[in-house]
């Protein structure tokens, strides 16, 4: 038997999609620093015209799992990160939007396999997000920590599954796992 777990230091190879909502841009553009600054102290390229980070702006969180789904399905990504800031309050859509894109961001990342990482903030007060997004720390650094992590670990078990599925029959190989074998991420 083994253990797997992500590493976060071999990041040269991994790639990774951003999308980030507009609405609230005063707290998203904040995430976003917070997640480049922990992306690049990692190894990782931020600069959008390099090969590893794309980046995909929508207008609010609503709109970030539709997009995030697709970006899933293209397998270029080994994880994507969602970056929004819904806050209460502001108007009666803070209990839509935020179911909304709680499960639409799950939904996207099991119906692919690909991690998509939940890094939309949701908070009462505009204090309150600005404090997770600078003031008193940065979810947006935790945010890309929790890619990476991800990223490298699902990069590890295709690979390992692969083989320790070899001598079971096909259908043992779990249909998720069986589809995801199939492609490579970065090609
Ligand atoms: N979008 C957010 O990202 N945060 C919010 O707080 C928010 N509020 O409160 O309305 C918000 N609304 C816009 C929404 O995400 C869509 O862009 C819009 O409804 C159009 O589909």
């Amino acid at each position: 038997m083994a253990v797997f777990e992500g590493s976060f230091t071999q990041t040269e190879l991994l790639r990774f999609a951003l999308v980030i909502g507009r609405f609230n841009d005063l707290i998203t553009v904040k995430l976003l620093e917070g997640c480049q600054d922990c992306l690049k102290r990692h190894g990782i390229d931020p600069n959008p015209h390099g090969n590893q980070v794309d980046y995909i702006w929508v207008p609010g969180s609503f709109e970030i799992p539709t997009v995030a789904r697709q970006l899933a399905l293209s397998h270029r990504y080994d994880a994507i990160i969602c970056l929004g800031a819904v806050i209460k309050g502001q108007t009666p859509h803070f209990d839509y939007v935020s179911a909304e894109v709680a499960k639409g961001i799950a939904a996207a990342s099991f119906q692919t396999g690909v991690p998509v990482v939940f890094g939309v903030l949701t908070t009462d007060t505009m204090q309150q997000a600005l404090e997770r997004a600078g003031i008193k720390s940065n979810h947006g650094w935790d945010y890309a920590m929790n890619a990476i992590e991800m990223a490298s670990l699902m990069r590890q078990l295709r690979p390992n599954l692969a083989q320790s599925f070899a001598g079971n029959s096909p259908q043992a190989l779990p249909v998720a796992l069986d589809n995801s074998l199939a492609k490579d991420p970065v090609s």
